[in-house]
């Protein structure tokens, strides 16, 4: 009779703390359910489309686009009579983690739609598996976190047929329930848990390391599906100021650690006051809008920037090759297409042991922020042009040629030629409307356009309107020019 009573208590105690252990899973994330994906940097680019398609189920009339995330390439098909936008389920889409774009990359076989929006699915908000995540039109974010779990359990599965016996023990190992459809089925449990995991990612690391505290073997068993590993949060190690990286037999390439902060991007005259300032011709009114509205920009990260354009010698380090028009081991690499650059970059990701740091072309806003180096001048030294020469090679006293990079002024921030001597291919499309709907955190551009961005100007342009910090130019990124080429920047690793 005691050992019952006792066995009792002992089931109730544990029912409750187990209770317990829910509700404080709930009352740790749910709040962060409704921030989900504010901060997420995932960015895609449509590389083409769109496509008339007969789409899977039922053959209905569909749009097709393919998208690319970073490594990941995908389709995107809505269907015609829902009236969905692209680009309303390209930015749900982007509230989700980089890594969760491999299930994208799963349901985009051959015959497959990839993340499709159908008109209905029979009542349900959406459906995941192998070979499919469809969604109904309001399906938000959070909606597709959620399918992602079931189809990449079930990309696992074909792997590891037992990876449901597996999470059905790792329920049962993490003791604490995540879903509201029941520790029994185990495939709910998986999404509910990939929906949690990015939610929490999103919300910083120390969110992750609450989860993986509170569900470590479910923890593990999903970062496995995922391909991804948590590190956990470190404290950052202390930044260098200056940094360099060895490229081949004692040649370096020197970069300068710009801060992380805010400025205000684009210029801060109207188009006819730095006509009239500047002494250019009218016309010129009309393409200096695109610098307009100025606008308030945060570079969120602090990253590193070339402190020199990139040099011949450098160049030919990495790829061998320099097709320079005017030659000189520590002039400027020059034409070089934004595509050659590509190229560039990725051979030196692949070779330098970089420590964390990822190597790119400079955003146009990390580029215009370096550029000013904290100043809100026309040019980084001043309004006055009177001074340009100091700072830039430039039409009036390059003799039309290049010139060894590093000779004259750096500017604050210490980035030399940022101001003349050649353009520098950015990341980005060009668009010149883009200002006006420019995100306010690290923007990076349009989704797509026909030419990249440049900046800076270059040796053989006379006009000083060229080389304020606030000017755009933009050309095909296939072209090769004598005036065009490269600045790398660093990016340190999340
Ligand atoms: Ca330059």
């Amino acid at each position: 009779m005691k050992t019952k009573i006792l066995a009792v208590v002992v089931l109730a105690l544990v029912v409750a703390v187990e209770a317990k252990a829910k509700d404080q899973m709930k009352a740790q994330f749910r709040p962060l359910y409704e921030e989900f994906g504010r901060n997420s940097t995932t960015k895609l680019e449509i590389v083409s489309g769109p496509e008339d398609v007969k789409m899977r189920n039922g053959a209905v009339a569909g749009k097709r686009w393919i998208a690319t995330c970073g490594k990941y390439r995908f389709k995107l098909t809505i269907e015609e009579s829902t009236g969905v936008k692209l680009d309303t389920l390209v930015k749900r889409i982007e509230r989700l983690p980089g890594p969760y774009m491999k299930a994208c990359t799963a349901v985009s076989d051959e015959g497959e739609d990839g993340i499709a929006i159908y008109a209905s699915l029979g009542g349900a908000r959406a459906h995941g598996g192998k070979g499919y995540i469809n969604l109904v039109p309001h399906a938000d974010a959070l909606v597709i976190a959620h399918e992602v779990g079931h189809t990449l359990e079930q990309v696992a599965r074909q792997a590891d047929p037992t990876i449901l016996d597996q999470w059905l023990a790792a329920i049962m190992a993490d003791k604490i329930s995540i879903s509201d459809y029941g520790d029994h089925a185990h495939s709910e449990d998986v999404a509910e848990f990939a929906q949690l995991y990015a939610v929490c990612l999103g919300a910083g690391s120390e969110y992750v390391a609450t989860l993986k505290k509170l569900s470590p073997a479910r923890f593990t068993l999903w970062e496995k599906m995922l391909g991804v590993f948590f590190r956990e949060a470190r404290a950052e190690p202390p930044r260098e100021k200056e940094i360099a990286i060895e490229l081949s037999g004692g040649l370096k390439m020197e970069f300068v650690r710009i801060p992380a902060g805010e400025f205000m991007m684009g210029s801060h005259e109207s188009p006819e006051a730095v006509v009239k300032a500047l002494g250019l011709p009218e016309i010129f009114v009309e393409y200096l809008k695109n610098e307009h509205p100025q606008h308030r920009v945060r570079i969120t990260k602090p990253f590193y920037l070339g402190k020199y354009e990139v040099t011949q010698e450098q160049w030919k380090a990495i790829m061998d090759t320099d097709a320079s028009f005017h030659k000189g081991a520590k002039y400027p690499v020059e034409s070089v297409s934004w595509n050659d650059c590509q190229a560039f970059i990725k051979k030196l990701n692949e070779r330098i042991d970089k420590s964390g740091v990822e190597f790119s072309l400079p955003t146009e806003a990390q580029w215009e922020y370096a550029c000013r180096a904290k100043t809100s001048t026309r040019f980084s030294f001043g309004d006055d042009k009177a001074l340009l020469g100091e700072y830039a090679w430039y039409g009036r006293n390059s003799g039309k040629k290049t010139q060894p990079v590093g000779q004259k002024k750096p500017n604050a921030w210490g980035l030399y030629d940022i101001h003349g001597n050649v353009h520098e291919w950015c990341a980005d499309w060009h668009d010149s409307g883009y200002y006006k709907q420019s995100p306010p955190s690290d923007p990076a551009g349009p989704r797509q356009g026909v030419a990249r961005v440049l900046r800076g100007g270059s040796f053989y342009d006379d006009l000083p309107d060229y080389f304020r910090c606030s000017d755009r130019y933009h050309d095909h990124p296939g072209f090769r020019y004598y005036r065009y080429g490269i600045r790398v920047a660093g990016n340190l690793a999340p």
